[in-house]
């Protein structure tokens, strides 16, 4: 099999269908780190990372991730085997600590060159699909009430989403209440609501608000609280009124680990970039499931590139009890795939084709970058991929 030639990296800014609020974060565009992966045959593998607002979510933003890959991941790839992305991330992690968005970006590149070298898709070297299409719902997180009744309207009139989240924690718990209510009331049957605080409150106002969105019609919470108070997250899910699950609390394996132990949440957020790469989101993926824990397949806002990575290792998977969020690209004002993911009928359709199963319009790419970045160099075999795509 072949080697790696290269490995670059850019960083996009794709401005969104409309202002995105969350507790910690307002967000008008979504920047991401595209990682193209070059073998010496004249093939590339993509992958990309991230953030909510720079740094406002982890340690991670889009600049330290394109610094670190640069700077101290890409040399340990150069004249590895494409052959053995469980190696090469082997290397890469006995080397470089933390930094799980850059580490997801650059394994999923590694997937994505080897099922193109193989013809497989990625799938198929996580023990092959079991399903075709994921149950997919919306984020709403307009800040404002009948906007998001309006947004909610159309979207189970397109038959795109009829499950929605409702990003609360910024506005005062009894306003954050009524709008749940509310919201609740006009849809009845047509809907179902969950929220995420994004850690926004204390315990007690997540003992009073569990109480009061339960009594509402409200499904699940998550991560009501600080990430590190996984004792407050098991509290919350012994009272039992309504699910809990953690989020940002589960930043890898073994945290996922001291959640279970501790049984703080009944369901666990899996995001690929949060658990450091697709090996290390199965591993967490077993462990849920070992445990009795509901499985929700969570995102961080990515675009076609890491909704496809995060869509493949989901698609091995049976069961997901609280559906997934795999909605991103429908929050960009334009995607940068050759072809556009496909949500039909409140499902995303798993991408077929190698690896990802996904491409990059390189024009699109290009259009989006940050100023100053010097342009990729794609083999002319890999430019052609658009060319088909158009053209058929
Ligand atoms: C999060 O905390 O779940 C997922 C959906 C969304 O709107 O934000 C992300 C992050
Ligand atoms: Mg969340």
């Amino acid at each position: 099999m072949t080697t790696i030639r290269s490995v670059q990296t850019v960083i996009v800014d794709v401005p969104l269908v409309r202002t995105h609020k969350l507790a910690m974060a307002v967000m008008q565009a979504q920047s991401s780190v595209i990682v193209v992966v070059t073998s010496e045959d004249g093939r590339v593998g993509v992958g990309e990372a991230t953030t909510i607002r720079g740094a406002a979510y982890v340690p991670e933003s889009p600049e330290s991730i394109k610094a670190v890959i640069d700077a101290h991941i890409a040399p340990l790839m150069i004249g590895q085997d494409v052959s053995g992305p469980r190696a090469v991330m082997g290397r890469i992690s006995s080397a470089v600590v933390g930094n799980n968005f850059a580490k997801c970006a650059v394994e999923t590149a590694l997937w994505d060159l080897y099922g193109k070298t193989l013809g497989l898709p990625i799938s198929a070297l996580f023990g092959g699909a079991v399903r075709k299409t994921l149950p997919v719902l919306w984020t709403l997180a307009s800040g404002d009430v009948e906007r998001d009744i309006e947004e909610a309207e159309t979207l189970i009139e397109a038959r795109r989403h009829n499950v929605f989240k409702v990003k609360i924690g910024r506005a005062s718990l009894a306003e954050d209440c009524e709008s749940l209510a509310r919201l609740a009331q006009h849809f009845g049957e047509r809907a179902r609501f969950r929220v995420d605080v994004n850690q926004g409150w204390s315990l007690l106002e997540a003992q009073q608000g569990c109480a009061r969105l339960a009594d509402a019609g409200v499904d699940l919470v998550e991560q009501p609280i600080s990430r590190d108070d996984i004792s407050g997250l098991s509290l919350l899910t012994q009272r039992g009124n309504i699910a809990i699950m953690a989020d940002e609390a589960i930043n890898g394996p073994v945290r996922m680990a001291e959640v279970i132990q501790a049984r703080a949440g009944h369901a666990v957020s899996i995001k690929i970039a949060q658990a450091g790469g697709l090996l290390a989101a199965r591993s967490m993926i077993d462990l849920a499931l070992l445990s009795n824990m509901g499985l929700y397949g969570g995102t961080m806002l990515e675009g076609a590139v890491g909704t496809a990575a995060s869509a493949q290792l989901f698609s091995t998977v049976e069961h997901f009890a609280w559906d997934t969020e795999l909605f991103g690209p429908l929050l960009q004002r334009e995607t940068l795939a050759i072809t556009p993911l496909v949500y039909r009928d409140f499902q995303l359709e798993v991408p077929q084709g190698p690896g990802l199963g996904v491409g990059l319009d390189w024009s699109k790419v290009k259009r989006y970058g940050r100023d100053g970045q010097p342009d990729l160099d794609i083999p002319a075999d890999a430019r052609e991929e658009v060319l088909h795509a158009v053209h058929g």
